[in-house]
C-alpha cells in the first residue's frame, strides 16, 4: 500500500474537504510563525539586562489593538465556520436516485449487500460518477465506517440506521478501515473500496451468484420466517396488511403518529414492543436472535418493494426496486 492510497482525493467533495484542510494548515502556520517569530525577535532584544532601550511604558493600552485582533481572529473563525458548514451541510442531503448499498458491520468484518442481489465481505465494488447512498447498521457493538479516499467517516450503531453517501469520480483501489474501537481485531476490520468505470461495475454485478435481487429473497425469507402466516389478507391472527407499508403515516397504540421508514420496519422486527401498531392485538413477535442484519435488510427490501405493486408507490419508495417488481 503506497501513500497515495490516502492522499488520493476520490470525489468532488474529498477534493472540497482538502481544500479547507489545505487553508486550515496555511492560516495555522501563519499564526505559528507570527507567534513563535515574535516571541524569539522580543526575546533576543529584550532580554533582563540587555541594553536596549525600553521607552516610556504607556499609561493606557492600546485598545485599537486589542479590538483589532479580537475582531480579525473572529471573523478569520467565522469565516471557515461558514466555508465547513456549507460544505457538510450539503453533503449531509443525498440525492433522490442514489443506488443504495447495505453495509452491515460485526465484529470483525464488512458484509455489503447491492441491490442486484450480489454481495461481498470486506471489499466493496462501486461504479464511479454514481451517486451511491450506503445504508448501514450493525449487528454487535459500535463500528464506523471510514474511506479515506472519499474523506468519510460515520459511525454504524446497532438496532439503527446511519447513512452516507458519496459520488466518486476517480477509479481504482482504495483502502478502507473501521474507526472505532470494536474489540480484539478491530485492526483487522478493514478492506478495499474499488471504484470502477461504470460498465465495469455492470459486468461485475452479472459475474456475480444470482441470488435473485433483494426484494426476491427478501419475499423467500417473509415465507421461511412464517411472517406470511400472519400477514396474509385471511390469516386467522388480525395482523397489519403490509402492501404500501413504506412511507404510510402508522398510528401507534400509544398515540404517537409515525412514518413507516426503513428504521421503523426495522425495528418492528427487533423491537416490536417499541411500535405495537393501535387497533391490533400485540402478538408481532420479536425476532432479535433468529433473524441477522442481512436478512432483516432483504425483509425490509422486500417490505418496500410492496409499496409499489399495487400502484400506490409512494415518494420515499426507493428507486432500486422498480426495475424488480415481484
Ligand atoms: C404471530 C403473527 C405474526 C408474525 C409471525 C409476524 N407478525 Fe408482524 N405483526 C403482527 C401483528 C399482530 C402486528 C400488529 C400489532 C403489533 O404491532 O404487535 C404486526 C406488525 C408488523 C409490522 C408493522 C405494521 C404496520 O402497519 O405498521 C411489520 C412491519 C411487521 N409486523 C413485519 C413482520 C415481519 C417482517 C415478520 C416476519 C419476520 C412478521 N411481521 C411476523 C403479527 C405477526
Ligand atoms: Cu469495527
Amino acid at each position: 500500500m503506497n501513500i497515495s492510497q490516502f492522499t488520493t482525493a476520490a470525489s468532488d467533495y474529498a477534493v472540497k474537504v482538502d481544500r479547507l484542510f489545505y487553508l486550515e494548515a496555511v492560516i495555522s502556520g501563519i499564526v505559528v510563525v507570527l507567534v513563535t517569530g515574535l516571541i524569539i525577535v522580543f526575546f533576543a532584544l529584550y532580554y533582563r539586562g540587555s541594553s536596549m532601550p525600553r521607552g516610556d511604558v504607556p499609561e493606557h493600552k492600546s485598545h485599537e489593538i486589542e479590538i483589532g485582533w479580537t475582531v480579525a481572529t473572529l471573523f478569520t473563525f467565522l469565516f471557515l465556520f461558514w466555508w465547513a458548514a456549507s460544505d457538510q451541510l450539503t453533503a449531509l442531503t443525498p440525492p433522490k436516485d442514489a443506488l443504495e448499498i447495505h453495509v452491515v458491520a460485526k465484529q470483525w468484518m464488512w458484509r455489503f449487500q447491492h441491490p442486484s442481489g450480489a454481495r461481498e465481505i470486506d471489499e466493496l465494488h462501486i461504479p464511479a460518477h454514481t451517486n451511491i447512498r450506503l445504508a448501514m447498521t450493525s449487528q454487535d457493538v459500535i463500528h464506523d465506517l471510514y474511506l479515506p479516499a472519499l474523506r468519510l467517516k460515520q459511525d454504524i450503531l446497532p438496532d439503527r440506521y446511519t447513512y452516507e453517501w458519496f459520488n466518486a469520480t476517480k477509479t481504482g483501489t482504495f483502502h478502507f478501515t473501521c474507526a472505532e474501537f470494536c474489540g480484539t481485531d478491530h485492526s483487522i476490520m478493514a478492506g478495499s473500496l474499488v471504484i470502477m468505470k461504470p460498465e465495469d461495475y455492470a459486468r461485475w454485478t452479472a459475474a456475480q451468484p444470482q441470488g435473485g435481487d433483494l426484494a426476491h429473497q427478501g419475499e423467500a425469507l417473509f415465507r421461511s420466517f412464517g411472517c406470511s402466516g400472519c400477514h396474509t389478507p385471511g390469516s386467522t391472527v388480525h395482523a397489519p396488511d403490509l402492501h404500501g407499508i413504506y412511507g404510510r403515516a402508522v398510528q401507534l397504540a400509544d398515540g404517537r403518529t409515525v412514518t413507516a421508514d426503513e428504521a421503523y420496519l426495522h425495528d418492528c422486527i427487533f423491537l416490536p414492543d417499541k411500535n405495537r401498531v393501535a387497533g391490533f392485538p400485540p402478538l408481532m413477535p420479536n425476532f432479535s436472535g433468529s433473524i441477522s442484519e442481512g436478512q432483516a435488510i432483504a425483509l425490509i427490501a422486500y417490505l418496500k418493494s410492496l409499496a409499489t405493486v399495487r400502484g400506490t408507490r409512494t415518494q420515499n419508495a426507493s428507486p432500486e426496486h422498480t426495475g424488480s417488481r415481484p
